[in-house]
């Protein structure tokens, strides 16, 4: 057989010639494009070839070196495929997909939330304001004196470049209560103004299991022509029913605070059933979940409000004392350290 025939041969068989394996595929490569593949001792053979047939053969070779590179460059690419649609067959689309770690949310903003819809159900807007806050909104707006106790630095954390030198109306301070932002609403806004006022307060107390230098206060406020204490009353019974149960009874006991005349504390009947009763309610059965009382006149006065023309009614209440009731927990402290297997146990809670 001359070379020319055994070459056509060659291209034949790489034209036939096929492989499904990597190993095949490799076997294919090092037989026809390796560097001692077959072709090259044919291309060894040109010099017993008659000069005028030199080019026809050269020509007839390097057919054979091109077939054998497209076959290869198929049969990889046919093999990469192969891969691929055996990795996908393994990808199981019936599995139930991996959980996303979602967060809950914090027993005093749930606690929060729940006080503030039920007002907002009945009218009141939430009004928003600074924590750093002057020492007019904080106290002396609110009908506080000069010499109270609770401007004292015992009790309030000042800024540290506004110290109160004595009586400073311009010192900055943590609000030790929201009324100031409900000072800021009425220095604004015209009566009737129904608002609501969530947020975090500050005072400089020693931390311990039942109190904190920061806790959570909401504030309520109701202002408008002939607005009476039997109002205020009226609209806390339907609070602590809304928040407590419907068959939830209150009392009033008179109290005092600087913002309000007359002033009153309210309690629900908590009952005396088991030992854990007797120990919250001190013995009593009533417990106490909120101040409250008519706005002062002179409070107006200083926000500018007519207090010939307008009455009102004010109230605020602590949110960890009653997170505390609502969700058993029993140290305060818990609800500032953010360990998750605290927060994790309120995943459930709406
Ligand atoms: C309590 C008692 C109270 C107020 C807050 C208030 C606000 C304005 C005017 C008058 Cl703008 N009063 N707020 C009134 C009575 C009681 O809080 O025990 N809080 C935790």
């Amino acid at each position: 057989m001359d070379v020319f025939e055994r070459v056509t041969e060659l291209i034949e068989e790489i034209g036939a010639a096929g492989a499904t394996t990597p190993e095949e595929v490799e076997a294919f490569r090092i037989r026809y494009l390796g560097s001692k593949n077959i072709l090259k001792p044919l291309m060894g053979e040109m010099r017993n070839i008659p000069n005028e047939r030199k080019r026809d053969f050269g020509q007839l070779v390097n057919r054979a070196k091109q077939a054998a590179q497209d076959k290869y460059d198929a049969l990889e690419s046919a093999l990469t495929q192969q891969e691929a649609s055996q990795a996908g067959a393994e990808l199981d689309l019936t599995a139930p997909g991996e959980p996303m770690p979602l967060g809950s949310r914090h027993p005093i903003a749930l606690t929060m939330r729940r006080i503030v819809s039920i007002f907002e159900r009945i009218g009141f807007a939430v009004a928003e304001g600074p924590e750093v806050e002057d020492d007019w909104h904080n106290f002396s707006a609110m009908n506080t004196p000069e010499d109270h106790p609770a401007r004292d630095m015992q009790d309030t954390f000042y800024t540290a470049e506004n110290m109160p030198a004595g009586p400073n109306n311009s010192a900055m301070l943590l609000r030790t209560h929201t009324s100031s932002v409900q000072a800021r609403t009425m220095e604004t806004q015209r009566p009737p103004i129904r608002i609501i006022a969530p947020g975090r307060v500050y005072r400089n107390e020693t931390i311990s299991a039942r109190s904190h230098a920061q806790f959570h206060q909401v504030e309520g406020l109701y202002i408008a022509e002939k607005v009476s204490f039997a109002d205020m009353k009226a609209t806390l019974l339907h609070f602590a029913r809304e928040m407590y149960g419907e068959e939830t009874r209150i009392r009033l006991r008179p109290s005092y605070f600087p913002f309000t005349e007359p002033s009153a504390e309210m309690d629900i009947w908590w009952g005396l059933e088991t030992e854990h009763d007797h120990r919250i309610t001190k013995g009593t059965g009533w417990l106490e979940i909120l101040g409250c009382g008519m706005v002062d006149p002179a409070v107006l006065q200083n926000c500018n409000i007519d207090p010939e023309r307008y009455t009102g009614y004010a109230f605020g209440m602590g949110i960890e004392r009653q997170a505390m009731l609502l969700y058993n927990i029993t140290d305060i402290r818990l609800m500032f350290e953010n360990d998750v297997r605290f927060l994790r146990q309120f995943a459930s809670v709406l």
